[in-house]
């Protein structure tokens, strides 16, 4: 039996034994894997990174997604940057939305997605979704029309997506929408950058949120989102029938954070 293993930390690993490598290739933008795992199921992983599994994947996407979406009384233009593998794609598609426009830099993300991953990538068949594969950050910027919400379905902050954390971008974000959300690493292991990140935030969406979820396959466990609002939310719409991980309920207490992430973020 054959394991891989991403490095979480320079003092720490995850491993998965794995039945066999799906796929494996160097696009100019990153390497790109899929591992078919004994305990994950198939495993999507850029630059040794786990993106999603098939077992756990549902937490993020729904976390990611069902939140925002339920605070939006108009819900007719949707944006994801990145999220080329279809999972939030697939969480956005559960509600009337008019158009659903997913801008990923990287076409073979997509492609391998459709062949690999056909229980997310499916959606992209849908006749509301139009994929762009350009830079996010330059799409929007150049985009003269807003939406209703901007969905960022990023790697971790390093490379290319680093730009998707930065002032210039969350400037260009609030200029098209009024709610954003985006995934923002683990509190456990990252809580500097989520408090640097969420002073950024705050500049251009006033009434930040941080809510977290528990993602065994990611860093510690402990995953943290940041949603961007322009003014106070209503109490959230339900959401479609049939998720696994979100509720109203749970989203409410997921914004209960432990004494050392609010320390780290709130206190002076
Ligand atoms: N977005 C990635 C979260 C980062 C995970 N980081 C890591 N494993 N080091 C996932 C994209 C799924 N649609």
């Amino acid at each position: 039996m054959n394991w891989f293993c991403e490095e979480q930390t320079p003092g720490l690993k995850l491993c998965f034994k794995y039945r066999e490598l799906l796929h494996s290739e160097e696009t100019p933008y990153q390497k790109i894997e899929v591992y078919d795992t004994e305990e994950y199921g198939r495993i999507l992983l850029l630059d040794g990174k786990v993106m999603l599994t098939e077992k756990d994947g549902f937490i993020y996407h729904e976390m990611l997604v069902h939140p925002a979406m339920g605070y939006l009384k108009k819900r007719e233009k949707v944006v994801i940057i990145g999220g080329g593998d279809g999972g939030c794609l697939k969480e956005v598609l559960k509600y009337p939305v008019k158009e659903v426009y997913v801008v990923e830099i990287d076409r073979r993300v997509v492609e391998v997605s459709k062949k690999y991953l056909s229980f997310l990538a499916s959606s992209f068949d849908d006749p509301r979704v139009k994929v762009f594969y350009e830079d996010g950050y330059k799409w929007l910027k150049e985009r003269e029309d807003k939406f209703d919400l901007v969905i960022v379905d990023s790697t971790d902050p390093v490379g290319p997506a680093e730009i998707l954390f930065s002032d210039e971008f969350l400037r260009v974000v609030s200029e098209k929408s009024f709610l954003y959300v985006t995934q923002s690493e683990s509190p456990f292991l990252h809580v500097d950058f989520l408090r640097d990140f969420l002073k950024r935030v705050k500049k251009y969406f006033p009434y930040p949120l941080v809510y977290l979820a528990w993602i065994p396959t990611y860093p510690s466990g402990m995953w943290s989102f940041v949603m961007g609002r322009k003014r106070d939310t209503d109490i959230p719409d339900s959401p479609p029938p049939g998720l696994r991980y979100y509720t109203p309920r749970l989203f409410e207490a997921s914004r209960v954070l432990p004494v050392f992430v609010w320390k780290r973020l709130y206190s002076p």
